[in-house]
């Protein structure tokens, strides 16, 4: 079967950090976030992978190129991200057959789209304790009842099943991709998911995990799961005075200098260095040449490649993007003194994050003066500058 991944999208609820990365490239654990769904794709046993490729289209098309894991990948252009029916019916000309469509920001567990594709026509669920926020899925009574409906997040939800965006579709569906625009201004794929429900016997497929990565912190939760999932692995160069505990990945090229502890997960890529005397703890990734130096500790983190925390810095919970410089002795806060979750402003909107520890958002070339203090949740735009000394408890 044919694999379609929507990549297309703007991810603006991700800003800053997918200003000059498109959200499904965004680092999780050891590869981006869309490679994590183009591999459950061929896993379960795509013959051809079909990406939507629309914002920042080339950066998904050079990381794949035309051929990825010995499976051909091809793309559609999404001109204008018009909805999600409209993502796949700009790949319609790719389609024959029976064809699955995910999405290229979910985190699925492999194995279901293994059982997704068997069960064609299939949706993939997962329950959740609060379906009211979600599009939620009606069946036939019964354990194993079919799929007769979605409704968008329902003041009434007619079960926990939560629509988990992952669809395998009848060769018919290719036929029905053109939907009106929803009252959302968009050609929304449960319109197509709407058509084939009512012509088929929709089989849902239940989800044992699955993480929809739309906002900074579920970027750090998707690097929680995936770097949960490494094996200890040293090929870099790591000093004799370092002590690594647990699944620690070193890749090759990367140093771990001496005074250094490091307590997995933990992915430091190649060309990073560490330490001396750094303390790397909680799931974090340390992306390709990045630098953590001298009396840093990090914590449950993201570092993207080429940034720098070098001297005396305190970093948890937070998400640093390319190129960053913290000064010396740059802290994060990322708990608040009455222990309410952190809220974070997305799209202009103050929105709990429903965690307790949350540290900060830095996009690309973020550069802080020393000795500056961040406040939990607080979101640095690309090139954003602090003063030596300032407390910094506004977004910028
Ligand atoms: P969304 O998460 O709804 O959109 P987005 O990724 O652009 O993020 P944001 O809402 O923060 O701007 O999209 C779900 C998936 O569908 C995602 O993988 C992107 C993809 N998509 C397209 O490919 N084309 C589209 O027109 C839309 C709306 C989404």
């Amino acid at each position: 079967m044919k694999a379609v991944v929507l990549a297309a999208g703007q991810g603006t609820r991700m800003r800053p950090l997918s200003e000059s990365i498109p959200k499904p490239m965004l680092p999780v654990a050891d590869r981006p976030l869309a490679a994590h769904t183009v591999d459950a794709a061929i896993d379960a046993g795509a013959t051809e992978v079909v990406l939507v490729i629309g914002y920042e289209a080339e950066t998904v098309r050079e990381y794949f190129g035309p051929e990825y894991r010995g499976v051909p990948i091809s793309y559609a252009i999404q001109e204008e991200q018009a909805g999600t029916a409209d993502a796949v019916n700009a790949a319609r000309d790719h389609l024959e057959g029976p064809f699955a469509v995910l999405n290229g920001d979910n985190l699925y567990d492999p194995a279901a789209i293994d059982r997704l594709f068997d069960a064609c026509p299939a949706i993939c669920a997962i329950e959740v304790a609060d379906p009211s926020n979600y599009g939620v899925l009606s069946t036939e009574p019964g354990r194993d009842g079919s799929v007769t409906g979605i409704v968008e997040k329902p003041a009434e939800p007619p079960t926990n099943l939560a629509n988990a965006g992952a669809y395998a579709f009848p060769a018919e569906a290719r036929e029905w991709l053109e939907v009106p625009e929803s009252e959302r201004g968009e050609h929304e794929i449960t319109d197509v998911v709407a058509q084939v429900i009512d012509e088929y016997d929709v089989t849902p497929v239940t989800l044992e995990r699955w993480l929809d990565v739309g906002r900074p912190w579920e970027l750090l939760e998707a690097n929680e799961w995936k770097l949960a999932d490494l094996e200890r692995r040293i090929d870099g160069d790591v000093s004799e005075d370092a002590r690594l505990e647990g699944a620690v990945v070193v890749e090759e090229g990367a140093t771990v200098e001496p005074g250094v502890v490091i307590e997995g997960p933990a992915l430091i890529r190649e060309g990073a260095e560490v330490g001396p005397n750094a303390y790397v703890r909680g799931a974090t990734l340390i992306e390709a040449d990045a630098e953590v130096g001298h009396a840093v500790e990090i914590k449950n983190s993201v570092i993207s490649r080429g940034t720098s925390v070098s001297h005396l810095s305190y970093v948890g919970d937070s998400v640093l993007g390319r190129h960053v410089n913290f000064g010396a002795g740059t802290n994060v806060a990322n708990l608040r003194h009455d222990d309410d979750d952190i809220r974070f402003t997305v799209k202009g909107e103050r929105v709990s994050t429903d965690r307790r520890k949350f540290g900060v958002v830095a996009g690309d070339g973020v550069k802080t003066g020393i000795n500056t203090s961040l406040t939990p949740g607080l979101k640095l735009t690309t090139g954003a500058t602090t003063m030596p000394g300032e407390t910094v408890e506004r977004d910028r």
